[in-house]
Order: C-alpha cells, then sequence, then structure tokens
C-alpha cells in the first residue's frame, strides 16, 4: 500500500505542477489516481504506454470571448470554453454550463470526469464538457437568446454530430438548447444531431430531459437491491431544485419515498410531510418558467425555510446531493451520518469532498460517486444521437428501459471492480470498470 501511495504522491506533484491553481481538477484527478494506481501496478502495460499520463491531458481546450449586447443596448463580454477531453472511444460529448463560477479547473474536472462517466454507459462517446461566465440570472429571455447565440457562433467551428456534441448542465437548459441549436443550423445550413437535450419537436429523444434524475434513483434502487433492500418507504434528502434534482424528486414520488427538501444556492426548505407530484409541478413551473426561489415555498405550502444552510443535518434514510460540486464537506458527512443516512447517489457532479468521501466510506455508507449515479443523462444523450442517425424517434417505454438496463449494467460493473470484503467501494468500482475500455483503446491505437 505504502508503494502505491508514494507512487500516487509523485503523479500528483508533478500534475499540480503542471496545472496550478486548478483545485477542482486536482481533485477529480486525485479520486480517480487513488485507484487507477493500484490497478496498473501489475499491468506494465498501462504504464509503459504512459496511459494515465495521457488520460490526465485534455486533447485540446478552445477558449473564445462572446460578446453580446443587453436590453439596455451595453455591450456585454464573457469568455466561452470548450475541453475536448479525449475522443478514444467516440466524437466529444457532454454538458455546457452557464455559471459566474465557470472557468477552466471547473471545466477540466468535468470533462476529465465526463470521459469515464461516458465509458461506463456503454456507449460510444468520448468526453468534453464547456461553458461560459455567463450568470443567467435575472437576464431576460432576449439576452438569454442573443448569449446563447454569440456563444454557438463561435462553437460551432469545433463541434459537430461525429465531433463533438455538447447538451446542458447548469443554467443550460431546454430554453438555451433551443437558442443554440437554431442558430447552429442556420450557421452550417444543415439539421443534423449537434446538441443533446433538445425538445421533442426538433429531435429531441424521449425521457432526456428526466434522465439524469431518473438515473440517480435507478443507481440508488440497484445498490439497495444488492443489499436486499428497497426505497419504498424511505425518508429522502435532495439539493437542488434544478433540473436533476427535480426528477430525482419525480422518480422517488413513484417508487414510494417521502422527500422532505429542496435547495439552492440561498438556502433548503425541509417539507416534512413530502413534497408530492402537485407541490412538484408548482416547482417546476416556479424554476423553469417563474424562475424564482426556492424559499418561496414556504409561503405556498408551509414547512421550514433555512437561508444560508444545506439540507444534510436533516434525518433521513437516503441523501441525493443533485446541486453542484463539493456540496458535502466533513461535516455535512458527520451530520448525515449522524442523521441515519444509509445510502447515497450523486446526481451532480463529484458533490462529495475527499475529506467527506472518506467519512462516509469509513462508516459503511452505501456511496454511487457522480460518474455512475448520474450516467443516466448522457447515456440518453446518447441514446438522442442515435435517434438522430438513425432518423427515428423511440417511444418513453423504450427508452425508459434502455436506460433502465444502462444504469443496471454500470451498477454490476461497479460490483464486478469494487466488491471486496467491506461490501462494494462504488468509486473504485466506476473508475476502474471506467478507465479499462478507454485504456484499451488508446492501447489499440499506439502513440497518438
Ligand atoms: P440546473 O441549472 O437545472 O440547477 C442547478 C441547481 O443547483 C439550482 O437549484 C441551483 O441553485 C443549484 N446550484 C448551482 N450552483 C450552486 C452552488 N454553487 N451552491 C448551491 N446551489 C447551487 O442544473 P442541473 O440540475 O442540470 O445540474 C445540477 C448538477 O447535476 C450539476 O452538478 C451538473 O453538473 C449535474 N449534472 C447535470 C446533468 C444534466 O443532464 N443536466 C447530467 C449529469 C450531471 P441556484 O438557482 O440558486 O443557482
Ligand atoms: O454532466 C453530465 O453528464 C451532463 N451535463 C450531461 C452531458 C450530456 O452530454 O448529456
Amino acid at each position: 500500500m505504502a508503494k502505491h501511495d508514494e507512487a500516487l504522491e509523485r503523479f500528483m506533484q508533478g500534475l499540480i505542477r503542471r496545472n496550478p491553481n486548478e483545485t477542482e481538477f486536482h481533485q477529480a484527478v486525485q479520486e480517480v489516481a487513488t485507484d487507477i494506481i493500484p490497478f496498473i501496478a501489475d499491468k506494465p502495460v498501462y504504464q509503459d504506454m504512459q496511459i494515465l499520463e495521457r488520460l490526465t491531458e485534455p486533447d485540446r481546450i478552445i477558449i473564445f470571448r462572446v460578446c453580446w449586447q443587453d436590453d439596455e443596448g451595453n455591450v456585454r463580454t464573457n469568455r466561452g470554453m470548450r475541453v475536448q477531453w479525449c475522443n478514444a472511444i467516440g466524437p466529444y460529448k457532454g454538458g455546457i454550463r452557464f455559471h459566474p463560477s465557470v472557468n477552466q479547473s471547473i471545466l477540466k474536472f468535468l470533462g476529465f470526469e465526463q470521459t469515464f462517466k461516458n465509458s461506463l454507459t456503454g456507449l460510444p462517446m468520448g468526453g468534453g464538457k464547456g461553458g461560459a461566465d455567463f450568470n443567467p440570472k435575472g437576464k431576460s429571455d432576449a439576452e438569454v437568446m442573443r448569449f446563447c447565440q454569440s456563444f454557438i457562433t463561435e462553437l460551432s467551428r469545433h463541434i459537430g454530430p461525429d465531433t463533438d456534441v455538447p447538451a446542458g448542465d447548469i443554467g443550460v437548459g431546454a430554453r438555451e438548447v433551443g437558442y443554440m441549436f437554431g442558430q447552429y443550423k442556420r450557421l452550417v445550413n444543415r439539421f443534423e444531431g449537434v446538441l443533446t437535450g433538445k425538445a421533442l419537436e426538433f429531435g429531441g429523444s424521449q425521457i432526456r430531459t428526466e434522465a439524469t434524475g431518473y438515473g440517480a434513483v435507478y443507481m440508488m434502487e440497484n445498490m439497495l437491491a444488492h443489499a436486499g433492500e428497497s426505497i419504498d418507504g424511505k425518508v429522502c434528502l435532495v439539493s437542488g431544485s434544478g433540473n436533476v434534482a427535480t426528477y430525482t424528486v419525480e422518480k422517488l414520488n413513484q417508487l414510494g419515498a417521502r422527500v422532505v427538501t429542496l435547495s439552492d444556492s440561498n438556502g433548503f426548505i425541509y417539507d416534512k410531510e413530502g413534497i408530492n407530484a402537485e407541490k412538484l409541478a408548482w416547482v417546476n413551473d416556479l424554476k423553469n418558467k417563474r424562475r424564482g426561489r426556492i424559499s418561496e415555498y414556504v409561503k405556498q405550502f408551509g414547512g421550514e425555510y433555512h437561508a444560508d444552510k444545506r439540507p444534510w443535518a436533516v434525518p433521513c434514510d437516503l441523501a441525493f446531493p443533485c446541486a453542484t460540486q463539493n456540496e458535502i464537506d466533513a461535516s455535512d458527512a458527520m451530520a448525515l451520518i449522524n442523521g441515519g443516512c444509509k445510502a447515497i447517489s450523486e446526481g451532480a457532479n463529484m458533490p462529495t469532498d475527499p475529506a467527506a468521501i472518506g467519512l462516509l466510506r469509513d462508516a459503511r455508507i452505501k456511496h454511487a460517486p457522480s460518474k455512475a449515479a448520474n450516467a443516466g443523462g448522457v447515456a440518453v444523450s446518447g441514446l438522442e444521437m442515435s435517434q438522430n442517425s438513425l432518423r427515428i424517434s423511440w417511444d418513453r417505454g423504450e427508452v425508459d428501459d434502455r436506460l433502465k438496463g444502462i444504469i443496471k449494467r454500470i451498477h454490476d460493473q461497479c460490483v464486478q471492480y469494487g466488491e471486496g470484503k467491506e461490501g462494494v467501494d462504488y468509486f473504485k468500482g466506476a473508475n476502474v470498470a471506467g478507465f479499462v475500455k478507454v485504456a484499451n483503446a488508446m492501447l489499440a491505437y499506439g502513440v497518438v
């Protein structure tokens, strides 16, 4: 073990030296390398061919200026980026994030993670991620449209249905995908599957909107079933109140759970009666149409609002972090353990920080990492690409069945590579299973 620790430390020192100040990227690589370095220790071919070193350097990063005009006629300037991480097993694929915090470190962590996630789905997709430090909050539809048009006008030179296929992420949903697809189509004069998460009227797939949240719940179902348990009757915490959070709640309700929290960047609501279908429909309208804050929930339905707090200290059986990276730190992990939490499925990307992961592991909490637990979104994006290529659309049942099958296979790969004396280490299982397929493709290509 000490030998692996030394190798990991040497590897991380080099990575940090080459990528200074990119703390989220360091964190994502460390989490993967912790499992991969021991795995490749007796497999010299991966070492000789520098697979881990090559996989921690992106194929390329495109950085560009995005100019647009606000409703008052002021000229505004943002920075756009696309990180094309690895196309060893398929075209670059991954979301676009519009949030003021977006920077190179965050997009590199997301592009790196996406490569392993997409590999786990079993579909032919490489990894990428993009975005801009644009803040959609408080902007009119017309401002968002002008921003999206300017952003995609530049990005259109670098993407394509067989090159790089973006989708949504934080701050990018159906509205933004519509504006970007419309402008792309106009620029290239081709109707092609260059973005996923499109509306059903113009090439979108059934279930794509729901897929990330549903998938996170299906992953939990699989984890619990492996231990002889089920979701029915469980009390659940969900953070966030965007796309992933709301469809996590919808599926949990369908399976008989009681969800008692939702949140946004200002605080969380606690409704101990449960956020039922009627309340959830109201939240969807609040978030997608009125673009309001989750605090308004308690004025409508009662319950408690806790400003500037996260939901993790509320007693629960299951937790679903669905907001953003590092939203569970060591003190949140202790709160979850003390509150009775038995299992976590990560809807958000890298929501749990390293200290928290260690505490949860020591407490034997079943814990599905984001690259496995939230792969349902990109998996249905992959199915959207297939349907676009075939020029057909599958019905809801067919897509949902395929999604369930993909998540089950991801779960089983985690068990295959992660089961040990102390139960299943889902982090190790996902990291190793995701790595093997990409690494073997890279070996086949030689030094490229
Ligand atoms: P949305 O923009 O729809 O919703 C994001 C939610 O998270 C909002 O409630 C937002 O609150 C909250 N949030 C964002 N940033 C912060 C922050 N810094 N602190 C606290 N809360 C925050 O995004 P999605 O639901 O699409 O994405 C949520 C997570 O899921 C992200 O980690 C994303 O990468 C991941 N993911 C998304 C997929 C998808 O298909 N959309 C697929 C796989 C993963 P506020 O409104 O206050 O900003
Ligand atoms: O993090 C993710 O997997 C996403 N934002 C979805 C990516 C996609 O291409 O559907």
